[in-house]
């Protein structure tokens, strides 16, 4: 079967080991398939639910092209462009937020994590971010969404949106149900300073995660400073469960070697952290080096840069308004 694939990414800033293990990985693998159809899109109207420097944004809506581009996909054959450029995106979510329910965002726990103690304070961009996202995949009749892990419950959220649409005004299949595409085995990247927190591009400390503009000393530098314990590296499952940054270190090991976690743990078992960083260091570069290089050699050319997004913009804004047209007419506008 032809998948149709649509996935975001926020221009926030550094994007991370963590978005390229989570979802950039799997995006380029998706590309590459040609039974696909994809469409990756850049959702600045995301990233203002925090608030951005403009000149940064901007640069920032380049870099995350660069690094699409320099992982791998292609934007010949995938549609890549930034989301405030096709309204149809702000449009759908407006009426899609007169469709989606109180009680069932009251659940979404990234907001709570993103809003912290003073809710009040919190913006309703924020608040109503998830139903942006369903408005971002619903208008391109996407079947599978390639996210990290974190974002499962903003996908539940959106088969909760399409259904209700759909049976609201008895339309069957009007809106395509979406299935998430989330990487097996270890597919939550952590914190390098902290193993029960997720790796992310607003954390303060740059010493947190891997930018995939660091070059080799920052990414071995990193490396030998992440949080570890004392003990010598476990032998079993149970116990590397235990110990949360040596689990993260273990897991994107794993997932750079393709091994399982029963192979590498085989493989350092009983070995101290050095030893293992050392390796773990010249895997990670040597994935990350060349997308590194890549994407500064693309920074230098802002035109292309800018003409994929052109291009991408005609190819989305086509789609995404024949879908506004027909809600339209099913709202009776
Ligand atoms: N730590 C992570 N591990 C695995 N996947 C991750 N993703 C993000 N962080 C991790 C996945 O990357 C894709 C793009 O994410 P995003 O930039 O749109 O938003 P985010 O999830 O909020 O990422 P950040 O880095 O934490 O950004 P900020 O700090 O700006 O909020 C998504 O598919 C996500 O699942």
């Amino acid at each position: 079967m032809e998948k149709k694939i649509f996935s975001g990414v926020q221009p926030t800033g550094n994007l991370h080991l963590g978005n390229y293990l989570g979802a950039i990985k799997n995006f380029v693998d998706l590309n590459n398939d040609t039974k696909n159809e994809c469409i990756f899109c850049v959702v600045d109207l995301h990233a203002i639910t925090v608030s951005q420097n403009p000149k940064e944004l901007k640069s920032s809506i380049h870099e995350t092209v660069a690094t699409f581009v320099a992982s791998g996909i292609d934007p010949q054959k995938s549609i890549i462009f930034n989301q405030s450029k096709v309204s149809a995106h702000s449009e759908a979510a407006w009426i899609l937020s007169c469709v989606a329910k109180m009680g069932w965002l009251n659940r979404m726990t990234q907001f709570k994590e993103k809003a912290g103690k003073d809710k009040e304070k919190a913006n309703i961009g924020l608040y109503s971010y998830p139903v942006l996202m369903a408005a971002d995949i619903l208008l391109y009749d996407s079947t599978h969404v390639p996210v990290g892990d974190d974002q499962k419950q903003h996908l539940e959220l959106c088969r909760d949106i399409a259904q209700k649409f759909n049976n609201d005004f008895e339309i069957e299949n009007f809106f395509i149900i979406p299935e998430p595409l989330i990487k097996k085995g270890f597919s939550r990247i952590m914190s390098l300073k902290d193993g029960l927190k997720k790796m992310s591009k607003s954390e303060v400390s740059d010493l947190s995660r891997i930018n995939l503009t660091d070059d080799k000393d920052q990414i071995a530098n990193k490396i030998k400073k992440a949080k570890t314990d004392t003990l010598p590296l476990p032998s079993t499952i149970e116990e590397l469960e235990k110990r949360p940054e040596a689990k993260n270190l273990m897991g994107i090991y794993s997932s750079l070697t393709n091994n399982t976690f029963r192979k590498s743990i085989d493989e350092f078992a009983g070995k101290n952290f050095s030893e293992f960083k050392e390796k773990l260091s010249d895997i990670v570069i040597n994935e990350i080096n060349p997308i590194s290089m890549k994407i500064k050699e693309l920074l230098e050319d802002k035109v292309f840069l800018e003409k994929i997004l052109k291009d991408g913009c005609e190819k989305a804004n086509e789609i995404a308004s024949k879908k506004v047209k027909k809600i339209h007419e099913i709202l009776g506008f």
